[in-house]
């Protein structure tokens, strides 16, 4: 079949498919693009071939900013759990490097999306075209070169025949659950133009059957003669519970045995917040309920998650002196972290196997009940937090308890960055496993507009609440307009507390004053960046775009926007609700430290002050090597 580099890519990408369970899911359900003359006419011209043919085969989204639109695919990657996900693609140069922040973000979150930025000429006949890099010691780098370390695959195409090889390479690791993450193929621009007679089996539909891997029964069996053994353990929930749908096999280990869970940041709606069982978050933005539990565990299970220092709180969550690790996840990377006992299995099988080899030992009945206490004392502190009447502006845990309540059980929050995802880790209800959607991998300034945009797309009939700081929203809103093209309705929470509440904050804790953190004047009379709140009026730059804007100057106010909002027509487009907050009023606190280094040497007695007390928190960071196979030698 004769066809050019990219009508043979989109018509490929047409045709795959993942299975998981025995249900069928289209792989690549769209494809995000931004047009210049790196891939206007190859990609380009494929992409308006197949929606002249038939434009539900691959439709054509239009975006604002190639970083938002890897976000966007991000967040519907997620919200499918990784079952489908969009490809992006971009023109050569500044095009192509915006969507490196998002491949980060992809990769670290592991998180599949396709991306297929134009490249300089295979052939150089031109060379150099606009953008590009030239670099004098090495012709063949350009800067899709600065995929490589951020994405989980790469190819460049710089011929033809390559083509197969480089597109099966690449669905294999969009589709393995433990490997997955940003996928780039690099396309020259000549190349994609270029025709070639393509053996029709490549374009048949392809099924990527997505496994559920079971543990040896060896690694099973050790881990059981551990669990047996243990008095305080604690189960560590991440995202391998969500993207693996393993939370009722969860649910019915913690109720057989006991075990009380705690939750990360992507693990969070692995049970739902009032199971007796569930202490919520953990770590550095975790409950003190749970940070209590971690910090006495003697058997910690691991259930796909990464251990992120916010887990950890910088290793130091857990004290134990003996604390031993089980980690089931689909990646051995993420299973012998903290010297775990691994076991390489998907979250759902691993769970399942273990509730059946554990059946009739259940951890003490007192750890239980003291599970139990924990949960209910922490709901009155989150009712407190919803309920503070803060004055005379609201506190934004009032403002993070009313899209709360007003939200439906299925509806999803969304957030990336600032100070609201250590807020919502520790005070979010959750009802629902695909309700809470943080992204705290990379923690993305930018992500909440974008990435809400992907989630809403990929779940039409969940209301889609976007929560975004006046720094975020700066920084990428432009999605925005992406969603009033299409019609797509997100409600964004807007808070505007005139700068980095969270940064500022966290300065502050450090002895640095909160230095550059504030949106302020530069002032005459000090010089410096402290004079009056500059005059910034987001809700208007909202409407400007098209978008519907409500500002709320109460948090009753607020409630009723967002009832409002939520009854508006799905089709309506995005609705913003702007609202301003006391970036000084805090949140409850998680007892938990985060390992952020302060100066050794300062002239200020703030920062003089806050290394002491660094230098006393570093004493309890555990490195936590070797701690598995010495006791298992014993
Ligand atoms: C792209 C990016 N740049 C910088 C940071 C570091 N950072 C984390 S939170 C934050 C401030 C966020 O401000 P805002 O959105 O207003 O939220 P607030 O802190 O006020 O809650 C910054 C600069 C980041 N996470 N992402
Ligand atoms: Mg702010």
């Amino acid at each position: 079949m004769r066809l050019t580099v990219a009508q043979a890519t989109v018509r490929f990408l047409t045709a795959q498919f993942t299975e998981r369970d025995g249900v069928e899911h289209r792989l690549i359900e769209g494809c995000f693009g931004i047009f210049g003359h790196g891939n206007v006419a190859g990609l380009g011209q494929a992409l308006l071939e197949a929606e002249l043919d038939d434009p539900s085969t691959l439709p054509y989204h239009q975006a604002r900013n190639e970083q938002g639109m890897v976000h966007a695919a991000v967040g519907y990657a997620r919200m499918r759990n990784r079952l489908s996900t969009l490809a992006c693609t971009s023109s050569i140069g500044p095009g192509a490097t915006n969507m490196v922040t998002g491949a980060a973000l992809a990769t670290i979150n592991r998180l599949p999306v396709l991306l297929l930025p134009g490249d300089v000429f295979a052939t150089r006949v031109a060379d150099p075209v606009l953008q590009q890099l030239e670099q004098p010691h090495s012709p063949d780098v350009t800067v899709n070169d600065a995929f490589r370390p951020v994405s989980r695959y790469f190819d460049r195409v710089w011929r033809p025949e390559q083509l197969p090889a480089a597109l099966l390479g690449a669905m294999r690791v969009l589709t393995d659950p433990g490997e997955t993450g940003a996928v780039t193929v690099a396309m020259p621009q000549d190349v994609q133009a270029e025709a070639y007679d393509w053996p029709a089996e490549l374009f048949a539909k392809r099924v990527w059957h997505v496994p559920r891997a079971v543990p040896e029964p060896a690694a099973l069996a050790r881990a059981v003669a551990l669990l047996r053994t243990a008095e305080r353990p604690l189960i560590v929930a991440g995202g391998g519970v969500i993207y693996s749908e393993a939370t009722d096999a969860l649910r019915a280990f913690a109720e057989a045995t006991g075990v009380p869970v705690a939750e990360t940041q992507a693990g969070k709606g692995s049970l739902p917040y009032d199971h007796p069982l569930s202490l919520g978050a953990v770590g550095a933005t975790g409950t003190p309920g749970a940070n209590r539990f971690a910090c006495e565990a003697d058997v910690v299970i691991g259930v796909g998650t990464r251990y992120s220092d916010f887990t950890t709180a910088s290793r130091t969550a857990f004290q134990d002196p003996g604390v031993r690790f089980v980690n089931i996840n689909v990646a051995g990377f993420d299973g012998v972290k903290h010297a775990g006992l691994p076991l390489v299995a998907d979250a759902r099988a691993a769970l399942e196997a273990l509730t059946e080899a554990l059946a009739g030992w259940t951890a003490p009945s007192t750890h239980r009940a003291a599970a139990a206490e924990a949960n209910r004392e922490w709901d009155a502190v989150v009712t407190a937090a919803y309920a503070k009447a803060h004055t005379p502006l609201p506190a934004q845990t009032e403002v993070l308890g009313a899209v709360n309540e007003v939200s439906g059980p299925r509806d999803v929050v969304v957030n990336a960055a600032g100070s609201m995802p250590g807020e919502l880790h520790k005070l979010w209800r959750t009802r629902d496993p695909k309700g809470y959607h943080v992204e705290y991998g990379y923690s993305t300034m930018g992500y909440e507009i974008a990435g809400g945009l992907g989630v809403r797309m990929a779940a039409p009939d969940r209301d889609v609440f976007v929560l975004v700081g006046d720094g975020s929203y700066l920084m990428m809103a432009q999605e925005l307009v992406t969603a009033v093209q299409e019609r797509i309705k997100i409600v964004v929470v807007l808070v505007q507390n005139h700068g980095f509440a969270s940064i500022g904050s966290l300065s502050e804790s450090l002895g640095s004053q909160r230095f550059g953190t504030a949106y302020r004047y530069r002032s005459g009379e000090s010089g410096r960046l402290d004079g009056g709140v500059l005059p910034v009026d987001l809700a208007a730059n909202a409407a400007s775009l098209g978008v519907t804007v409500v500002r709320a100057g109460t948090v009753d106010e607020l409630r009723a926007a967002l009832r409002d909002a939520k009854t508006a027509p799905a089709d309506g487009g995005p609705i913003l609700i702007h609202v301003e907050t006391d970036p000084l009023a805090g949140a409850p606190d998680s007892d938990s430290w985060w390992d952020v280094p302060v100066s050794e040497t300062a002239a200020l007695d703030t920062t003089r002050a806050a290394r002491a007390e660094y230098e006393q928190h570093k004493k309890t960071q555990r490195p936590l090597i070797g701690r598995y196979t010495e006791r298992n030698d014993a």
